[in-house]
Protein backbone atom coordinates (compact mmCIF):
# COMPACT_ATOMS: atom_id res chain seq x y z
CA UNK A 1 0.00 0.00 0.00
CA UNK A 2 1.85 3.40 -0.90
CA UNK A 3 1.96 5.90 2.39
CA UNK A 4 -1.16 8.42 2.05
CA UNK A 5 -0.16 11.62 2.11
CA UNK A 6 -0.38 13.47 5.49
CA UNK A 7 0.02 17.53 6.28
CA UNK A 8 0.91 17.73 9.88
CA UNK A 9 -0.33 21.21 11.05
CA UNK A 10 1.08 21.56 14.59
CA UNK A 11 3.40 20.28 17.23
CA UNK A 12 4.05 16.68 17.92
CA UNK A 13 5.97 14.43 20.05
CA UNK A 14 9.62 13.07 18.18
CA UNK A 15 7.77 9.74 19.53
CA UNK A 16 4.46 10.85 17.30
CA UNK A 17 6.31 12.65 14.26
CA UNK A 18 8.41 9.38 14.02
CA UNK A 19 4.96 7.05 14.15
CA UNK A 20 3.99 9.21 11.64
CA UNK A 21 6.66 9.80 9.43
CA UNK A 22 7.20 5.84 9.26
CA UNK A 23 3.57 5.00 8.21
CA UNK A 24 2.76 8.24 5.99
CA UNK A 25 4.68 10.19 3.65
CA UNK A 26 4.18 13.99 5.75
CA UNK A 27 4.36 16.98 5.09
CA UNK A 28 4.55 19.86 8.38
CA UNK A 29 3.76 23.22 9.16
CA UNK A 30 3.64 24.99 12.19
CA UNK A 31 0.36 25.79 13.73
CA UNK A 32 1.20 29.68 13.02
CA UNK A 33 1.70 28.97 9.09
CA UNK A 34 -0.31 29.14 6.58
CA UNK A 35 -1.31 25.94 3.70
CA UNK A 36 0.16 28.82 1.16
CA UNK A 37 3.33 27.34 2.47
CA UNK A 38 3.08 23.86 1.82
CA UNK A 39 3.60 22.79 -1.94
CA UNK A 40 1.17 23.12 -4.90
CA UNK A 41 1.84 19.68 -5.02
CA UNK A 42 1.20 18.19 -1.68
CA UNK A 43 -2.11 20.95 -1.18
CA UNK A 44 -3.17 19.14 -4.59
CA UNK A 45 -3.07 15.36 -3.47
CA UNK A 46 -3.36 15.28 0.08
CA UNK A 47 -6.54 13.05 1.46
CA UNK A 48 -5.53 14.07 5.44
CA UNK A 49 -4.33 16.05 7.55
CA UNK A 50 -3.28 15.46 11.33
CA UNK A 51 -4.67 18.70 13.08
CA UNK A 52 -2.76 20.35 16.21
CA UNK A 53 -4.17 23.82 15.22
CA UNK A 54 -5.06 26.88 17.70
CA UNK A 55 -6.88 28.51 14.69
CA UNK A 56 -10.06 28.18 12.74
CA UNK A 57 -9.95 25.76 9.62
CA UNK A 58 -12.90 26.57 7.60
CA UNK A 59 -13.94 26.67 3.66
CA UNK A 60 -10.92 28.64 2.54
CA UNK A 61 -8.49 25.89 4.28
CA UNK A 62 -10.39 23.37 3.12
CA UNK A 63 -10.86 24.57 -0.45
CA UNK A 64 -6.82 24.76 -0.80
CA UNK A 65 -7.11 21.15 -0.26
CA UNK A 66 -9.05 19.81 -2.70
CA UNK A 67 -8.26 15.89 -2.25
CA UNK A 68 -8.96 16.46 1.93
CA UNK A 69 -11.31 13.64 3.04
CA UNK A 70 -10.50 13.65 6.95
CA UNK A 71 -9.38 15.97 9.41
CA UNK A 72 -7.76 14.25 12.47
CA UNK A 73 -7.91 16.00 15.44
CA UNK A 74 -5.31 16.19 18.21
CA UNK A 75 -7.85 17.62 20.95
CA UNK A 76 -11.55 16.39 22.26
CA UNK A 77 -12.61 19.90 21.34
CA UNK A 78 -12.86 21.11 17.51
CA UNK A 79 -14.28 24.48 17.71
CA UNK A 80 -11.59 25.57 15.90
CA UNK A 81 -12.66 23.33 12.83
CA UNK A 82 -16.03 24.33 10.74
CA UNK A 83 -17.83 20.88 10.99
CA UNK A 84 -20.89 21.92 8.72
CA UNK A 85 -18.14 22.93 5.87
CA UNK A 86 -17.07 19.49 6.32
CA UNK A 87 -19.82 17.81 5.88
CA UNK A 88 -20.57 20.02 2.97
CA UNK A 89 -17.24 18.86 1.70
CA UNK A 90 -17.62 15.26 2.71
CA UNK A 91 -14.76 15.45 5.21
CA UNK A 92 -14.88 13.56 7.93
CA UNK A 93 -13.75 14.89 11.73
CA UNK A 94 -12.69 12.79 14.41
CA UNK A 95 -11.39 13.84 17.72
CA UNK A 96 -9.08 12.18 20.87
CA UNK A 97 -12.09 12.28 23.26
CA UNK A 98 -11.70 9.92 26.54
CA UNK A 99 -7.74 9.76 27.60
CA UNK A 100 -7.53 13.33 28.72
CA UNK A 101 -10.74 13.25 30.81
CA UNK A 102 -8.87 12.81 34.37
CA UNK A 103 -5.97 15.04 33.87
CA UNK A 104 -8.27 17.87 32.35
CA UNK A 105 -10.71 17.17 35.77
CA UNK A 106 -7.36 17.01 38.17
CA UNK A 107 -6.38 20.11 36.91
CA UNK A 108 -9.77 21.70 37.61
CA UNK A 109 -10.43 20.55 40.75
CA UNK A 110 -7.09 21.36 41.64
CA UNK A 111 -7.61 25.10 40.73
CA UNK A 112 -10.23 24.97 43.38
CA UNK A 113 -8.12 24.08 45.85
CA UNK A 114 -5.45 26.75 44.99
CA UNK A 115 -7.82 29.67 45.21
CA UNK A 116 -9.74 28.04 47.90
CA UNK A 117 -6.81 26.96 50.03
CA UNK A 118 -4.39 30.28 48.86
CA UNK A 119 -1.47 27.43 47.98
CA UNK A 120 0.06 30.70 45.39
CA UNK A 121 0.06 33.25 48.04
CA UNK A 122 0.98 30.45 50.88
CA UNK A 123 3.97 29.15 48.44
CA UNK A 124 5.01 33.05 48.72
CA UNK A 125 4.45 33.90 52.28
CA UNK A 126 7.18 30.86 52.78
CA UNK A 127 9.85 31.64 49.87
CA UNK A 128 9.31 35.36 51.02
CA UNK A 129 10.52 35.17 54.20
CA UNK A 130 6.83 36.45 55.56
CA UNK A 131 5.83 34.18 57.75
CA UNK A 132 9.00 34.51 60.10
CA UNK A 133 8.16 38.30 59.50
CA UNK A 134 5.20 38.56 60.10
CA UNK A 135 3.94 34.99 61.46
CA UNK A 136 0.99 33.15 60.64
CA UNK A 137 -0.30 32.70 57.26
CA UNK A 138 -4.39 34.51 56.64
CA UNK A 139 -7.12 32.28 56.94
CA UNK A 140 -8.81 31.45 54.00
CA UNK A 141 -11.73 29.01 52.93
CA UNK A 142 -12.16 25.64 52.90
CA UNK A 143 -12.76 23.40 49.68
CA UNK A 144 -14.82 20.92 51.04
CA UNK A 145 -18.67 20.07 52.37
CA UNK A 146 -20.04 23.28 49.46
CA UNK A 147 -22.54 23.28 46.59
CA UNK A 148 -20.83 23.08 43.72
CA UNK A 149 -22.38 23.35 39.83
CA UNK A 150 -20.65 21.65 36.94
CA UNK A 151 -22.22 23.43 33.23
CA UNK A 152 -21.89 20.41 31.16
CA UNK A 153 -22.12 16.75 32.38
CA UNK A 154 -19.96 15.09 29.82
CA UNK A 155 -17.45 13.03 30.08
CA UNK A 156 -15.01 15.52 31.80
CA UNK A 157 -17.60 17.28 34.07
CA UNK A 158 -18.73 14.00 35.37
CA UNK A 159 -14.78 13.50 36.60
CA UNK A 160 -15.09 16.23 37.78
CA UNK A 161 -18.32 15.74 39.98
CA UNK A 162 -16.93 12.26 41.03
CA UNK A 163 -13.69 13.99 42.55
CA UNK A 164 -16.03 16.76 44.40
CA UNK A 165 -18.53 14.07 45.18
CA UNK A 166 -15.14 12.88 47.65
CA UNK A 167 -15.16 16.51 49.03
CA UNK A 168 -18.15 15.96 50.45
CA UNK A 169 -19.94 18.43 47.98
CA UNK A 170 -23.71 18.88 47.37
CA UNK A 171 -23.80 18.16 43.98
CA UNK A 172 -25.89 20.84 41.20
CA UNK A 173 -25.77 20.01 36.79
CA UNK A 174 -26.90 21.78 34.35
CA UNK A 175 -26.91 19.70 30.59
CA UNK A 176 -29.48 19.34 27.54
CA UNK A 177 -31.23 17.21 29.69
CA UNK A 178 -31.12 14.75 33.18
CA UNK A 179 -27.84 12.38 33.29
CA UNK A 180 -27.80 8.82 34.90
CA UNK A 181 -25.78 9.95 37.46
CA UNK A 182 -26.22 9.30 41.12
CA UNK A 183 -29.68 10.19 42.75
CA UNK A 184 -28.40 13.19 44.95
CA UNK A 185 -26.64 14.98 42.35
CA UNK A 186 -29.34 17.99 41.58
CA UNK A 187 -30.73 18.80 38.11
CA UNK A 188 -31.05 22.37 36.98
CA UNK A 189 -32.36 22.81 33.13
CA UNK A 190 -30.44 26.14 32.91
CA UNK A 191 -27.23 27.82 33.63
CA UNK A 192 -29.08 30.49 35.34
CA UNK A 193 -30.52 28.32 37.76
CA UNK A 194 -27.60 25.94 38.08
CA UNK A 195 -25.67 29.23 39.17
CA UNK A 196 -28.06 30.92 41.27
CA UNK A 197 -27.75 27.14 43.43
CA UNK A 198 -24.10 26.82 43.92
CA UNK A 199 -20.69 28.28 45.43
CA UNK A 200 -18.38 26.94 42.87
CA UNK A 201 -19.57 27.02 39.35
CA UNK A 202 -16.98 24.28 36.96
CA UNK A 203 -17.80 25.23 33.19
CA UNK A 204 -16.98 22.21 31.15
CA UNK A 205 -18.93 22.88 28.12
CA UNK A 206 -17.82 22.57 24.63
CA UNK A 207 -16.49 25.18 23.03
CA UNK A 208 -17.83 26.83 19.54
CA UNK A 209 -20.70 29.49 19.07
CA UNK A 210 -23.21 27.71 20.24
CA UNK A 211 -21.42 28.23 23.59
CA UNK A 212 -20.85 31.81 23.09
CA UNK A 213 -20.46 33.80 26.52
CA UNK A 214 -23.13 30.79 27.81
CA UNK A 215 -21.74 31.95 31.31
CA UNK A 216 -22.98 35.81 30.48
CA UNK A 217 -22.93 38.72 33.31
CA UNK A 218 -26.63 37.83 34.12
CA UNK A 219 -25.12 34.15 35.01
CA UNK A 220 -22.07 35.30 36.72
CA UNK A 221 -24.55 37.50 38.35
CA UNK A 222 -26.48 35.04 39.72
CA UNK A 223 -24.00 33.15 41.42
CA UNK A 224 -23.83 33.84 44.92
CA UNK A 225 -21.42 36.77 46.42
CA UNK A 226 -17.99 35.04 47.10
CA UNK A 227 -18.54 32.03 44.46
CA UNK A 228 -15.46 30.74 42.52
CA UNK A 229 -15.76 30.04 38.63
CA UNK A 230 -13.50 27.22 37.39
CA UNK A 231 -12.99 27.28 33.54
CA UNK A 232 -11.57 24.49 31.44
CA UNK A 233 -13.36 24.22 28.59
CA UNK A 234 -12.93 27.16 26.21
CA UNK A 235 -12.39 30.87 26.70
CA UNK A 236 -15.40 31.93 24.71
CA UNK A 237 -18.10 30.12 26.76
CA UNK A 238 -17.45 32.63 29.67
CA UNK A 239 -18.06 36.11 29.10
CA UNK A 240 -14.63 37.05 30.02
CA UNK A 241 -14.73 41.25 30.80
CA UNK A 242 -17.70 40.49 33.02
CA UNK A 243 -16.00 37.94 34.91
CA UNK A 244 -13.34 40.55 35.36
CA UNK A 245 -15.81 43.27 36.41
CA UNK A 246 -17.12 41.17 38.91
CA UNK A 247 -13.76 39.60 40.60
CA UNK A 248 -12.35 43.22 40.45
CA UNK A 249 -16.03 44.34 42.16
CA UNK A 250 -14.51 41.36 44.87
CA UNK A 251 -18.60 39.82 44.41
CA UNK A 252 -16.83 36.67 42.86
CA UNK A 253 -15.02 35.24 45.48
CA UNK A 254 -12.18 33.73 43.26
CA UNK A 255 -11.67 31.92 39.52
CA UNK A 256 -9.38 29.34 38.23
CA UNK A 257 -8.60 29.87 34.31
CA UNK A 258 -7.21 27.45 32.18
CA UNK A 259 -8.62 28.94 28.98
CA UNK A 260 -8.93 32.63 27.94
CA UNK A 261 -11.09 33.85 24.92
CA UNK A 262 -7.90 35.69 23.13
CA UNK A 263 -5.03 32.79 23.90
CA UNK A 264 -2.24 32.95 23.69
CA UNK A 265 -2.95 36.69 25.07
CA UNK A 266 -4.72 37.47 28.35
CA UNK A 267 -6.52 40.10 29.08
CA UNK A 268 -4.46 42.38 31.71
CA UNK A 269 -7.10 42.67 33.54
CA UNK A 270 -7.13 39.24 34.76
CA UNK A 271 -3.29 39.68 35.50
CA UNK A 272 -3.55 41.65 38.40
CA UNK A 273 -5.95 39.84 40.23
CA UNK A 274 -5.12 38.23 43.42
CA UNK A 275 -7.79 35.80 43.72
CA UNK A 276 -7.53 34.56 40.78
CA UNK A 277 -5.18 31.47 39.28
CA UNK A 278 -4.29 31.15 35.72
CA UNK A 279 -3.00 28.32 33.79
CA UNK A 280 -1.82 28.28 30.16
CA UNK A 281 -4.27 26.16 28.87
CA UNK A 282 -2.85 22.86 30.18
CA UNK A 283 -5.44 20.63 31.64
CA UNK A 284 -4.44 17.62 28.84
CA UNK A 285 -0.78 18.97 29.27
CA UNK A 286 0.83 15.71 30.92
CA UNK A 287 3.52 13.56 29.57
CA UNK A 288 1.34 10.66 29.34
CA UNK A 289 -2.11 12.34 27.78
CA UNK A 290 -0.48 14.15 24.85
CA UNK A 291 1.40 11.03 24.00
CA UNK A 292 -2.40 9.06 24.41
CA UNK A 293 -3.61 11.38 22.37
CA UNK A 294 -1.20 11.37 19.68
CA UNK A 295 -2.02 8.02 19.54
CA UNK A 296 -5.45 8.04 19.06
CA UNK A 297 -5.10 10.60 16.05
CA UNK A 298 -2.59 8.32 14.55
CA UNK A 299 -5.29 5.44 14.74
CA UNK A 300 -7.97 7.57 13.29
CA UNK A 301 -5.16 8.28 10.60
CA UNK A 302 -4.59 4.88 10.18
CA UNK A 303 -7.51 3.52 9.81
CA UNK A 304 -8.86 5.69 7.42
CA UNK A 305 -5.66 5.05 5.22
CA UNK A 306 -6.32 1.51 5.35
CA UNK A 307 -10.06 2.35 4.60
CA UNK A 308 -11.14 0.78 8.41
CA UNK A 309 -13.85 2.12 10.63
CA UNK A 310 -12.96 5.58 11.96
CA UNK A 311 -12.26 4.86 15.85
CA UNK A 312 -13.16 8.65 17.14
CA UNK A 313 -15.33 10.29 14.32
CA UNK A 314 -17.54 13.64 15.27
CA UNK A 315 -19.61 13.88 11.80
C1 LIG B 1 -6.00 21.17 23.48
C2 LIG B 1 -7.94 20.76 24.57
O1 LIG B 1 -6.64 20.49 22.43
O2 LIG B 1 -8.39 18.57 23.91
C3 LIG B 1 -8.79 19.74 23.90
O3 LIG B 1 -9.83 20.16 23.39
O4 LIG B 1 -8.40 21.81 24.90
C4 LIG B 1 -6.48 20.54 24.71
O5 LIG B 1 -6.15 19.22 24.87
C5 LIG B 1 -4.60 21.25 23.14
O6 LIG B 1 -4.55 21.84 21.86
C6 LIG B 1 -3.88 19.94 23.03
O7 LIG B 1 -2.55 20.36 22.71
Amino acid sequence: MSASSVILIGDYSPRQRQQLETRFSTYSISHLASLNDVPESVRQTCQSIAYHGHSPFGPAEMDQLPQLALIANFGVGYDDIDIEAAVARGIKVTNTPNVLNDDVADLAVGMLLAVKRQLLAGDRWVREGEWARRGTFPLNANANGLRVGVLGMGRIGREIADRMAAFKSELHYQSRRPKNVPSTWQYHSTPLELAATVDVLFVTVVGGVDTRHLVSAKVLNALPVGAVVINVSRGSVIDEIALIEQLESGRLGGAGLDVFENEPTVNPGLLTLDNVILQPHQGSGTLQTREAMGDLQFANLDAFAAQRELLTPVN
